[in-house]
Formats: structure tokens, sequence, C-alpha cells
């Protein structure tokens, strides 16, 4: 009794404290910008948090209009979250606050994509929608074998992502978990059968995995970034004593796993090896892609509670931690997202990094790390440019992507938000009142002030932001149709239907995964590769093509998951603006493999196999 008084008044202190803290702190680095208009309630979101349409003249104002089409889609899906240990009860809104996730492959191998939706509720089950080819989509996971993986005896999914772990030409199936990963293996589309002693985790608290082939042997990889401490099994707690101790200087993260694979199912734990085991924080977002043009992928980590992470790789041998002399381990936030992409079409990659921001309460502001124009060839620096790009405020941003909606032949930005959407009266000041506080009372679920259905910076309007490629974005989520206000959690893209533009796919925390469909104004041409390594991994992931074109040239690259809990379609897709030609296109294998395809025709998908002869 004496020591809840003691920690109501500390509380109170820490709260006066925070309060300064955060507004100081940060005053000088969020603008307000557009589509910051927060509201509390459904009502003051206008009744439903399902999107209304695009406005008349969106197609004539930005080239694109999104359309909601789950349910004619035939796609009803709801994620449920975990209950776990009793002793979180009073704030499970908070502690279950992910797991809504959306991974892209055409797993049948028919040239439609299919997507693989998670679901975290002890036996909920997840689901595999299998496209039909004519705007319909089926749930095929139950019998596919790879619905019921959700139970406190097994732990809950986070996420998934698709890999191509033993080349035989079809896309398997990772899920992972609070709890026990699970491995699948792709029976010829037929089918999932788990694989046995692979060496994946039996046990950790995943938030973040993604595929790679780190030393480039042609065989994938796995990276699996830990949240809750591994040891813990959310559903017996010994005391609430699990929480991050700060929210933004945590101390009490956990490791990494970086597994090599042996081409055959099974994975090698390489972490120590590697120097990743100096890795500890809580993880939710990870991405491979080679920034140094030596074709080993580097690794870029968004941590919640501290500051993010860049590890260089250095010929597949070892990673060397550059997050300080590269600039993005500059100060603690709390990193969900971490997407990659060629803004200013110069063939160099960005990473935008999403985070909190609550006016009056935490102003982080997202990051856009732009490569450092003093950097010398090779070498990683950056600098964070979201505030003159006009894409630092995401309000609470969880999942983003970059994409080319419009297909004007810039990549634009597709992000998710919204944490909890609950009653009118707001926990903000509740939560504020750990927030700034000591550890020893932040880090113990006990002392948590009840959630009681209160919202948490809820009903948030999406932000959809268009790269004018002359360094500057321009909001128009509501203009162009994407005004839901669920609590948005994994974005993936993907041309859902082979018709030349990118879908989206949004999954939300409790709330619906929503299907939008995105019209294109026809002027604007288009390109789209799907490459199958030979030398290199099947899967072609850690490839990087880039089309020449119109005098300019744009990068992208295969991605064995990016963002937050999501992978996109392996395809690559190009806008082209109005430009009916393209001069040529260089794909860099990881093999080292470069292939070069000349004047390739335009508003097509090309299916490039790597080979070394050229084109
Ligand atoms: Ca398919
Ligand atoms: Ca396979
Ligand atoms: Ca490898
Ligand atoms: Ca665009």
């Amino acid at each position: 009794m004496q020591q809840n008084q003691a920690a109501r008044v500390l509380a109170t202190l820490f709260f006066i404290g925070l309060l300064v803290c955060a507004v100081v702190l940060n005053k000088r680095s969020v603008t307000r910008q557009g589509g910051s208009v927060v509201a509390n309630s459904a009502e003051e979101a206008g009744g439903s948090q399902y999107p209304v349409p695009a406005a008349p003249d969106a197609m004539e104002r930005y080239g694109f209009k999104l359309t909601e089409v789950s349910k004619t889609a035939g796609v009803e899906f709801t994620h449920q979250p975990p209950k776990l240990d009793a002793k979180l009860s009073h704030i499970i809104d908070r502690v279950a606050d992910m797991g809504a996730a959306v991974a892209i492959a055409d797993f049948d191998r028919d040239g439609w994509p299919d997507f693989y939706v998670t679901n975290s509720a002890e036996g909920g089950k997840n689901h595999l929608y299998h496209n039909n080819h004519d705007g319909t989509f089926t749930d095929v996971a139950e019998q596919m074998g790879v619905a019921a993986v959700n139970s406190a005896e097994s732990g809950v999914s986070m996420g998934a992502v698709w890999g191509d772990y033993d080349d035989d030409g079809y896309e398997d199936l990772l899920v992972y978990k609070w709890g026990k990963c699970q491995l699948f293996h792709n029976e010829n589309g037929k089918g999932f059968k788990e694989a046995v002693n692979s060496g994946v985790p039996q046990w950790m608290n995943a938030n973040a995995g993604i595929w790679l082939d780190y030393d480039n042997d042609g065989k994938l990889d796995l990276l699996l970034g830990g949240y809750f401490d591994e040891k813990l099994d959310l559903w017996k707690l010994p005391s609430g004593n699990i929480m991050p101790d700060s929210i933004e200087y945590a101390t009490n993260g956990t490791r990494l796993y970086l597994l090599k694979g042996r081409g055959d199912g099974t994975f090698e734990d390489v972490t120590v090896q590697v120097g990743l085991d100096k890795h500890k924080a809580w993880t939710l977002a990870a991405v491979a892609v080679d920034m140094t043009g030596d074709t080993f992928p580097d690794i870029f980590l968004a941590n919640d509670y501290g500051k993010a992470e860049l590890w260089r790789n250095i010929e597949g041998k070892r990673f060397e931690n550059v997050s300080v002399p590269s600039g993005v381990g500059d100060r603690p936030k709390s990193g969900m997202n971490a997407a990659v992409g060629d803004i200013f079409n110069d063939g160099k990659f960005s990473i935008y990094v999403s985070n909190i921001t609550e006016d009056h309460y935490l102003l982080q502001g997202n990051n856009m790390w732009v490569p450092s124009a003093a950097a010398k060839p090779g070498e990683l620096m950056f600098e964070n440019q979201a505030n003159g790009l006009g894409v630092e405020n995401g309000g609470w941003s969880f999942g983003a992507q970059f994409g080319d909606l419009n297909n004007d032949g810039f990549q634009d930005i597709y992000l998710v938000n919204g944490y909890l959407s609950g009653t009118k009266e707001s926990y903000w000041y509740d939560y504020a009142t750990f927030a700034g506080g000591n550890q020893s009372i932040i880090r113990d679920a006990a002392k948590w002030i009840p959630i009681k259905g209160r919202s948490l910076s809820g009903y948030q309007p999406k932000r959809v932001w268009l790269n004018d490629g002359a360094g500057r974005f321009t909001e128009v989520a509501q203009a162009v149709g994407a005004s839901d206000r669920f609590d948005g959690r994994a974005v993936a893209l993907a041309d859902l239907w082979n018709r030349g533009s990118l879908d989206i796919l949004a999954s939300n925390q409790r709330g619906p995964l929503l299907v939008y469909k995105n019209e294109v104004r026809p002027e604007n041409h288009w390109i789209s590769f799907e490459l199958e390594g030979v030398k290199s991994n099947r899967s072609a992931i850690g490839a990087i093509t880039t089309v020449y074109w119109n005098g300019q040239k744009q990068s992208q690259f295969v991605s064995g998951g990016v963002g937050f809990c999501a992978q996109n379609d392996r395809r690559l897709h190009f806008g082209l603006g109005k430009s009916v030609t393209v001069e040529k296109v260089e794909i860099r294998w990881p093999s080292g493999i470069i292939q070069t395809i000349t004047s390739p025709a335009t508003d097509k998908l090309h299916r490039i196999r790597e080979t070394s002869a050229s084109g």
C-alpha cells in the first residue's frame, strides 16, 4: 500500500518533468502540416472508421484514386489481439498492441499475387488469401495448413515473411511470433508442411523478421528481432516487471538472431560470429539492402524505446555498427518502421522511419534519412530531411512503404497510424505520468494506471504523401480516398490484379484488413519486373534494379520484408510518367552479376532470370 502511494507521488512528479522535457526537447523538430487533424472518437472521425470515397477531382489533380474493396473482394478479416497473462489485463490494449501483419507473394505461381495476414488471438486463425484472378480472393489458409498457429502454448503471430529458402521456385513462409517461430515449406503451391528441427528459435518474443542473403552464397538467411525479453513467456509471467524501463532510453531490450541458411530448411545461428550479439534493443523493424555498392546487404533496425541502428556488412563475414558515424543513431525515439526508397531518382536509397508525434505530449517526428552529399563513395552517412521534405508528422505512426502510387515516375509514401481507438477519454495524461519516469515504475506493468478502454492517439487520419521529385511531398490521403481511421499497423503494396498500378493492403490492430484498389490515370506509363535468381537466391531478395528513362534513373530492390511487419510483392513496379520508352534496365544481382536489358517494352511485366549475358 505504502509502495503504491510512493509510486503515485513519484509518478506525479515525473509527469511534470515529462511534459516539460518532451515538448522542449522536441519543439523545433516537428512542424505542423497537412493532415494532422486528429479526432478523439468515432463520431468525430465521421461516424465510421471506414473510408469515404475519393474526391471527384482526385484523378485529375493527383493522377490516381483509391477505393476500399475488401468486402467485394471477399476479404473479410479482422485482427484480434491476445489476452496474455492476467497480470497485464489492466493495460492489455497497450501491451497487446501489435500483430496485424501482411505479407504478399504469389505462393502458387499462377502469376497473380496472393497474401498472408496474421491474427494474434489465442486460437485466432491466420488467413492466406488466394487470388482468384477475377477481383476476388479466397482464404485457403486452413486447407493449406497455415491457419492454426496461434495459441498460449506456442505463442501468437506478430508477422510473416515469404522467401524461397530451398530454391525450388515456391515461396516458403516464416511466421514469427511472441513464442515459437514457425517455418513452413511450400509444397509446390498445393499446401505447406512445417519444417521441423530447422534451427529457428523455439521461443523468442519476435516482432521483426526478414529474409536476406547476408553472405551472398545464394542461400537465404533469416534475421529475427526480439521485442520483449526472449526468456519471457507472456502467458506465465512471474511478475509484471517486463515493460521497457524507459520510453526513449530503455536499457532492457533483447537480442537479434541471424540464422545462416543451408538451403535445405535448416539454419545455423551465426549471430555471435558476425558480431550482431552486440545488439540489445526493442526492435520493431528491420530492412536489409546493399547501401555501399559492394553487393553485401547492410542492415537497418528501427528500435522502439531507443536509437535506430545501422550495421555495415563487411564482405558477408561480419557486421560493423555504424549507427553513430552514419547519423542514424543520433537520438532515441520510438522507431516502428524501416522502409527504403530512391526518392530523388538518383539511384541512392533513403530510409524512412516512423515514430510518435502527438501534440502537447510527444513530438518525436518521423525520420527520412537521406544519403549525405558529403559522403564518399561507399561511405554510409545520412541526414534527416523529414522536416524539409514534409514527411515528419505522421501521428502515432506505424507502417509505411515507398511506391509510385500515380505512376508519375516518383516514389510516394503510404503511411498508416493510430495507436488505440477507444472511448472519447484519452489515456495520454496517465500515460505521460509514467513516460518520463523512474525505471522501476515504468518497467513494472503492475504500476501502470489502468487504461479502461480509453484512447491513446486513436482515430488518426492516414498519410499519403505524393513526391514531386523536387524535394517536396504533398499529403493527399483524404482526397484520394485513403480516409479510414482504424489503428493501422502494416502496409504492403502489390499490383494485385495485374493492371499496372500499385494497390494497397493495410492491416489494422483489432480492425479489418483493408484492400485499397488503385486506379491510375492511363496517360501515365509503367514497367515492372519479376526477378528469378540462378546463381543468386531464387527469390532474388537483395537484387537492385535500376531503370533509366527520360534522362533520369530510379532504383528499387527486392526485399525479404520491409516496413512494419510487412512484405511487398517481390515484383518491382516503376511508374514512368508520360514516357513510353525506357532506355535500359540494369539489374545488380546479389551474386555480383550485372545484367542489362536495353529498350524493354513498357506497360508490361518482364520476367527475368539471372544470366551474365546481356540483351
Ligand atoms: Ca497466386
Ligand atoms: Ca521453396
Ligand atoms: Ca546466405
Ligand atoms: Ca508518384
